[in-house]
């Protein structure tokens, strides 16, 4: 074995961060990416690497060993790729990073929570859960990095570690009409956000996708879980996301079929 495996899920955000570390580094094929079905138990020989986790990503290094955890894994890559570094070198701004970097969890938890919310009653308070989350990453941006763009000159690592988050929110804009106020309080990190959407280092998925993929998860059921009636996930591998129609926006009304949404 010559290079490191990373096992993955194509539209995780975890793994995504993996693919946006190497892209800024221009070694995206210094890893060999493989692709895992998540809607499947996971294979008994990736089972016997990961002594029995299922959770993605997991990388395997040239010489054999199993590192797990996205974070854990983006700082390994850092390290035996270390020609562009992408993580701050100064202590103190390593540690500005790192500490937005530990903000992410409530960030993620308050959207996956929202969209995942299957009462209509909750959807208020879930919005003004979610709405505080994007205050505190404004307030800690303007408190660090108020005139700039990225946390510090250019896209690095803290914007490796949320932007995939970001882009799965567009389930968010799809399936609870959710809109990033137009006010003061969040002109800081607006601009943040759609900086880091935009950097050609973060393309890897699209909107499209990401809709169509989380479709289940607005419904109720996560991680390639399988809802009541159906035979698919919509975290299916096959049939491939391009061939699908766009999923029902109504995700408090009607449960789409296998067949409306492409998968029978
Ligand atoms: N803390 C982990 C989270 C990874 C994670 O939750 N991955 C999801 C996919 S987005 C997964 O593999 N879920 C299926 C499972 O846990 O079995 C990390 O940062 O790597």
């Amino acid at each position: 074995m010559t290079q490191p495996i990373v096992y993955h899920i194509p539209v995780c955000p975890f793994c995504q961060r993996l693919e946006i570390l190497l892209a800024l580094k221009g070694l995206r094929d210094a890893v060999d990416f493989r692709v895992i079905d998540i809607t499947q138990p996971r294979p008994e020989w990736l089972l016997r690497k990961t002594r029995g986790t299922t959770a993605l990503p997991v990388l395997e290094t040239a010489d054999g060993h199993v590192v797990k955890e996205s974070l854990v894994i983006l700082q390994y890559l850092e390290d035996i790729f270390p020609a562009r570094p992408v993580a701050q070198r100064d202590p103190y701004r390593r540690a500005v990073e790192n500490m937005l970097v530990r903000m992410e969890g409530d960030f993620s938890a308050a959207g996956y929570a929202w969209v995942m919310n299957q009462d209509p009653a909750r959807r208020g308070a879930l919005r003004e859960a979610t709405l505080k989350q994007y205050a505190r990453l404004d307030d800690f941006l303007v408190e660090h990095s108020p005139a700039g763009t990225f946390l510090f000159g250019d896209f690095g690592w803290a914007e490796a570690v949320f932007t995939p988050f970001f882009m799965r929110f567009r389930f968010l804009e799809y399936y609870e009409e959710f809109v990033l106020p137009g006010d003061a309080r969040y002109a800081r990190v607006r601009r943040w956000i759609e900086s880091c959407l935009a950097h050609p280092a973060a393309q890897q998925v699209t909107t499209e996708e990401i809709v169509k993929v989380y479709y289940d998860y607005a419904k109720g059921a996560g991680n390639g879980a399988l809802l009541p009636g159906r035979a698919k996930s919509s975290f299916t591998l096959d049939p491939d996301w391009r061939k699908r129609p766009w999923p029902p926006r109504d995700k408090y009304g009607h449960a789409a079929t296998d067949a409306e949404l492409g998968l029978a």
